[in-house]
């Protein structure tokens, strides 16, 4: 106990020093953040940063010490000003902290999907390869509200990859599509996302996408993911781990081809009707892992179960049926099969946190070849198999990103580590990335407040 206080003290008196240290440092200097050079970055491309208050950079910019590049006043300029995708480059767009409501008066830029229906977008990122970046899911917040029966951001072609952004409210209006993100012919990247409140659906995934969807939270929505294959030559392939699927009507619904594959491992798959419903024959599919959750079916589909659709080691739990083929109750197919290694308990999660509670059965009941962080047997759901640590890095056996020195401990070596760093990046220009904990080539306030934010949360995580 004396210990403990002894650390919270000290861990006090230096956070209010280093603040001491960074602000008189930053004021010395007068542009902190220096963003007109650092706009080039290492790779000879530009990063662009898009702020609130869209065209003011009086507000936002100033305080920052940023001078605002003009094609960056807004995420939709932002997207326009990289070039189209020629070749496989990491522009980037960090989008700040803040929220985001795309005035009215702008014009919605307009999409083709499936190659024949044109919706209107509140961004669209068309054959771009850009990197979005938002602060957090509770910091950088796109909100929809007041465009009702649209997108919130289309992706055409291109490959795009979007972490720590929460988009909210899309499409709210009775009719309609109301969707959050719709890909269509793209590569795409979800890490660390929160969709919430989109009137139909938070993803919806067309011809010919294919991506990686990990660590994301689609929550209070009616549908979670559409797969929607129109194209019978398109090929899609994705993998959707450690999500957090919750919602009110079904929580995946796809429509695939025959060229179509999708892994879905460790996620949490919740509806209040039916959680995963597959209506055609794909090339392959596995669900392993997932805590599967639903008011009246479980899995649907329209086929006869084969080795292509592989459903094992989930934890599955229905109003009605657990599985339903053609509409007609099939659930002795999987009940019957002990092969399969499912379980079809309460997965008795806390479903305010989704997290697994002691007594569950979910427990290091995995699949024993995905491993847990801490390398034990994995858990079945979102905070099972190594992507736990993308939804709370202080799970046993997660590196944080703030133990700096990389020996399995987050203290007061990282601390000096850090002030080392930021003074050597300040005086000397030298950046070492793994104090540039937000990735944006400068070590400045932003990563501090990460660093802190690290270790208090692995603190508490570990009382
Ligand atoms: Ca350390
Ligand atoms: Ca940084």
């Amino acid at each position: 106990m004396k210990k403990k206080i002894f650390l919270i003290i000290t861990l006090s008196v230096s956070l209010v020093i280093l603040v001491i240290l960074v602000y008189v440092l930053s004021y010395q200097d007068n542009s902190f953040d220096d963003r007109t050079e650092a706009s080039l970055n290492q790779k000879g491309l530009v990063d662009l940063y898009v702020y609130p208050n869209v065209g003011d950079c009086s507000s936002g910019g100033k305080q920052l010490g940023v001078d605002c590049w003009e094609e960056a006043t807004g995420i939709q300029e932002a997207i326009d000003a990289v070039p189209n995708a020629e070749e496989l480059v990491d522009h980037r767009i960090f989008i700040r902290e803040g929220t985001y409501i795309r005035s009215d008066e702008q014009e919605l830029p307009e999409a083709t999907l499936a190659g024949k229906h044109t919706h209107k977008c509140n961004f669209l990122s068309k054959d771009k390869n850009v990197n979005l970046i938002g602060e957090g899911i509770n910091n950088t917040i796109i909100n929809g509200i007041g465009f009702v029966d649209e997108f919130g951001l289309c992706v055409v072609g291109g490959k795009v990859s979007i972490s720590e952004i929460h988009f909210d409210r899309f499409g709210e209006g009775d009719s309609g599509i109301g969707t959050g993100i719709v890909a269509d012919n793209a590569y795409l990247t979800m890490q660390n996302n929160r969709i919430t409140s989109s009137r139909t659906y938070a993803l919806v995934l067309i011809d010919g996408a294919s991506g990686l969807i990990y660590g994301n939270e689609l929550v209070n929505n009616n549908y979670a993911v559409q797969v929607w294959i129109e194209d019978d030559t398109s090929v899609s392939n994705f993998a959707f781990k450690n999500n957090i699927f919750d919602v009110r009507e079904i929580a995946i619904v796809v429509t695939p081809n025959q060229r179509f594959t999708a892994l879905f491992e460790n996620n949490l798959i919740r509806s209040g009707e039916k959680a995963f419903s597959i209506t055609r024959k794909a090339s392959k599919v596995t669900l392993v892992n997932n805590v599967i959750q639903a008011g009246r079916t479980g899995i649907s589909t329209e086929f006869e179960i084969t080795d292509d659709f592989n459903i094992r080691y989930n934890a599955i739990n229905a109003g009605e049926n657990i599985l339903s083929i053609g509409g007609e109750d099939r659930s002795e197919l999987l009940l019957d099969n002990q092969e399969l290694d499912n379980i079809f308990e309460d997965p008795i999660l806390d479903w305010a946190t989704f997290r697994l509670q002691d007594s569950s059965p979910c427990r290091n009941t995995g699949d024993p070849d995905i491993l847990n962080p801490d390398g034990s047997r994995s858990d079945i759901g979102a905070y099972g198999g190594p992507g736990a640590c993308l939804l709370d890095e202080s799970i046993d056996g997660c590196r944080s990103q703030a133990d700096l020195d990389g020996d399995g401990e987050v203290n007061m070596q990282d601390y000096s580590v850090f002030v080392r760093d930021y003074l050597k990046h300040k005086r000397e220009g030298v950046l070492n990335e793994r104090s540039d904990l937000n990735s944006d080539e400068t070590i400045n306030m932003q990563d501090y407040a990460l660093f802190v934010r690290e270790y208090l949360h692995v603190r508490r995580g570990s009382q």
